[in-house]
């Protein structure tokens, strides 16, 4: 990212004639202008000479906290005085996006800022484009964490989201000749005027060493760990502001540093590189997210970092309870702690060790606590991405929590064999402890059992959870097991990403709506409306526009407005099979040049999304869209009819541009494979049409908006099974389709690669060989379901009807939906209004 440029601005005008406005508090256009120059001048410093938009960025960012500020301290107070319930989300990723458009929004003075820079003479939309987002999460489940955190304090419950604040969040992708290049995100560089730092609120963390055993006073047998490292974790808060509402709650992120005390050993002795390098390695716990989300891949680091948050997190808890004068007894009554799957689920048994040996609760009643505190939500059914921890990396850092889990297993095993007696394969299968092959710590097993409420993310994920991965657990505790299907906030993604279609809502419905989504039920209604489908059109043409000027601006490649635009944007994964979309795209491409009379409907094939690093075939798939676009872009035949783009360094900043813009929503994932998705949410919202398969989501998708809205194909994960069960030969799939394979064949060919055939030869030759995820078995269906959007595409009112239909049922996939049901059902948190 360029460094913000320098320009020159008159000196900060001041305004007199504020009376009644408290300038730190204030939300008319007067009071927050005096506080952008006041920010500029005693927060930052510049001299008008020196003064940049980013300064403007900064102080006004800083007004617009210290508006949540008054409002957050309100929130504390009253949640202490009322004795409130408190959800606690642990979630090691929160990828919250850009703060100041929505807090703007939040707070409802978008108008007044805008007012008030124009004064200053600076456009807000320029401004708002200076903030670099917190990339700290990367994806579909860190993202959830923040639509969650946005719905709690709008439904104003009390809650705090616990997490890391990484040093260097999800890398900036930037493509190189078509290749994902990694580029470190310092996006504290310039800093960031949302967090608060609370030096005062740390906690100590202990690492490795061994354990010991004493009789204390009153004769009992306890244990001592004696760590062979201690960290420091320090509080940095950022608030998360309510909707419409005076709620503000708290997004608390533990920052790791070295213990001063600990190095005075080394000091004395002398040692003072050990003393260093034990500061380097204590403030390395934060440095760095891990880039993978599906599979984790099981780093020592990984599982300090884990253990790190969540001690903190818990000790803070705690630290409150006692402050407030509420016995530890009370714990689970005063706190609803869900577990954003497995990744902080050492919790359990950090929970136990702080009351047992910590607080010297006995066993049973420490257990009763932590099972009913504890909920567990889980993300993902692929076996890879189930969380385990060798035994012997396990007992190295966490000697005490070993101890602990052991017991724990015992127990439980225990109650396994009275109620399934002689089952021992069961046993073996549910343990807490893997035993084929390296011995392990199974992290999902250990959610499970120590949390009273265990929950999938879409309907058919939940149905499979039961009948796969925790089938022992849902026999042995069905009424643990429940559904929660997903949702995303329609502040972020629909009025905030969509101004346009706002406003028309707005004109249509009320302004309720964003609080109130079943209200866009109404619109079915507008839906035969001609002069409101012209309305609609025009709002979506604008939107792709918009994302077509961002896209020639990042990749010179230039795209109509007035074609359709087929996007997919999500991490680029297998599963989730962005090559069978180019499948289909390479496809076309051969029948334009082999029949150029063709009559098609034009369109933008549009991608975006991170790899892992470290993922060998997804990053090909980044080089095959790469490649494909330039072939096909550049080909004068077929460009003035297709053309492909692949937009670098999918985030939420540009995801914001990227939903609103789209005609058609790709969430082709092999059934059974994707928990829920939420991007397909976020492009329903917007008036996407969605083309999918029955996964995750899409089912409850579908349902709401439709059969006929909705553009179906391809294998049900009964079907999927099926075919693997009997043994899948994707040979005979080709064998059976000479498109398909002269479709292969081009790849292979070095067509899309200048002549390199070397280039997509693995990629060629895994779905060739292996296809572990079914592309070539649905690639038939797939292009023929394309066709019928193809012909969809030319009635255009038709279109229309549909697309505001879906924007109308998608009232369900409101996060405030998803959170009400969390709220009554799991953590029994009530609402508590704030009043300034
Ligand atoms: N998900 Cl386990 C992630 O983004 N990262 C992960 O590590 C795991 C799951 C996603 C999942 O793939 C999507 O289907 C869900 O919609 C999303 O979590 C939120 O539940």
């Amino acid at each position: 990212k360029p460094p913000p440029k320098q320009i020159k601005i008159a000196p900060p005008v001041t305004t007199t004639g504020l009376t009644d406005v408290d300038v730190r508090s204030g939300m008319q256009v007067a009071a927050l202008k005096q506080a952008v120059t006041d920010h500029l001048r005693y927060s930052i410093g510049h001299p008008p000479v020196a003064t940049t938009l980013h300064d403007y960025y900064y102080a006004l960012a800083l007004a617009v906290r210290d508006r949540m500020q008054h409002r957050w301290l309100n929130t504390l107070q009253t949640n202490f005085d009322l004795k409130r319930k408190i959800v606690c989300y642990l979630s090691a990723e929160f990828l919250m996006g850009p703060h100041l458009g929505n807090n703007l929004l939040n707070l409802g003075i978008e108008q007044e800022a805008r007012a008030a820079l124009a004064e200053l003479g600076q456009d807000l939309d320029i401004v708002l484009e200076c903030e670099e987002e917190p990339g700290l999460g990367n994806g579909g489940l860190g993202r959830l964490a923040a639509c969650y955190l946005d719905s709690l304090a709008t439904l104003q419950r009390p809650a705090v989201g616990y997490g890391i604040r990484y040093e260097f969040g999800i890398f900036d992708q930037e493509i190189h000749d078509g290749w994902q290049a990694e580029i470190t995100d310092k996006w504290l560089r310039y800093g960031n005027p949302w967090e608060i730092a609370k030096p005062e609120v740390a906690h100590y963390v202990n690492w490795g060493g061994h354990t010991e055993y004493y009789r204390d006073e009153a004769g009992n047998d306890r244990v001592r760990w004696m760590p062979y490292r201690v960290v420091k974790g320090t509080a940095y808060d950022t608030p998360t502001q309510g909707y419409g509402v005076n709620n503000c709650n708290t997004l608390r992120l533990w920052s790791a540093e070295a213990v001063e005390s600990f190095d005075f050993q080394a000091f004395n002795t002398g040692d003072y590189y050990q003393a260093v390098e034990d500061k380097i390695i204590s403030e390395t716990v934060t440095k760095v997210l891990y880039p993978n989300d599906e599979p984790q891949i099981g780093k020592h680091l990984r599982l300090g970092q884990q253990y790190f948050f969540v001690s903190c997190s818990l000790q803070n808890m705690l630290h409150i309870l006692s402050l407030s004068g509420v016995p530890v007894e009370n714990f689970a009554e005063r706190y609803a702690v869900q577990l954003n799957d497995t990744h902080p689920s050492i919790g359990v048994v950090e929970l136990m060790r702080l009351l047992v040996d910590e607080r010297r609760l006995d066993w049973d009643k420490a257990w009763a606590i932590t099972v009913q505190t504890f909920g567990y939500t889980n993300h993902t059914l692929l076996p890879e991405a189930l969380e385990t921890w060798p035994l012997p990396m396990f007992q190295a850092l966490l000697p005490r929590h070993l101890e602990i889990i052991y017991e724990i297993n015992r127990r439980f095993l225990d109650e396994v064999r009275a109620r399934f007696s002689g089952d021992e394969a069961r046993v073996a299968r549910m343990s807490l402890i893997g035993e084929e092959g390296e011995k392990c710590v199974r992290m999902a097993h250990l959610a499970a059992v120590g949390s009273h409420a265990i929950n999938g993310v879409a309907a058919l994920h939940s149905d499979l959870l039961k009948a796969s991965v925790l089938k022992d657990f849902y026999e042995m505790w069905p009424e643990r097991f429940s559904n929660k299907t997903n949702g995303v906030t329609p502040r972020r993604f629909l009025a905030l990403a969509n101004p346009g279609l706002r406003a028309l809502l707005n004109e249509a419905l009320g302004e309720q709506w964003p609080v109130n989504m079943e209200q866009l039920h109404q619109l079915e209604a507008k839906a035969d409306d001609a002069a409101f489908r012209r309305k609609w059109r025009a709002i979506k043409e604008a939107n792709k526009k918009r994302l077509a000027d961002y896209i020639l601006a990042h990749t010179d490649i230039e795209l109509d407005p007035t074609w359709l635009f087929d996007i997919q944007v999500k991490r680029i994964h297998e599963y989730k099979r962005q090559h069978l979309n180019v499948l289909h795209i390479v496809t076309l491409y051969r029948r334009l040049k082999e029949n150029p009379g063709l009559n098609i409907s034009p369109r933008a094939f549009i991608f975006g999304g991170k790899a892992a690093p470290g993922y060998f075939m997804a990053k090909r798939i980044i080089k095959l869209i790469n490649g494909v676009a330039e072939t096909i872009n550049a080909d004068p035949d077929v460009n003035t009819r297709m053309k492909v783009a692949f937009v670098p360094n999918f985030n939420v900043q540009n995801a914001q541009l990227i939903y609103p813009a789209a005609d058609l929503s790709e969430q082709i994932s092999t059934a059974g494979k994707e928990a829920s998705g939420t991007g397909n949410m976020k492009f329903m919202l917007n008036g996407a049409l969605t083309i999918g398969t029955l996964d995750g989501a899409n089912v409850e998708i579908r349902e709401e908006v439709g059969a006929e809205n909705f553009f179906l194909f391809g294998l049900t994960t009964e079907e999927v099974e099926h075919i693997k069960r009997e043994g899948y030969h994707p040979t005979d799939c080709i064998a059976s389709n000479s498109e398909l394979r002269t479709v292969l064949e081009l790849i292979n060919s070095g067509y899309f690669s200048r002549g390199d055939a070397e280039v997509f030869r693995s990629v060629v030759n895994n779905l060739t060989y292996s296809d572990p995820f079914l592309v070539l078995a649905d690639y038939a269906a797939y292009v023929a379901c394309q066709e019928r959007v193809s012909a969809a595409w030319q009635d255009k009112e038709n279109w229309t009807r549909m697309s505001i239909l879906n924007t109308a049922r998608s009232g369900k996939f409101s996060s405030d939906r998803a959170i009400r049901e969390y709220c009554d059902e799991i953590w029994n948190v009530q609402p508590a209004t704030v009043k300034l």
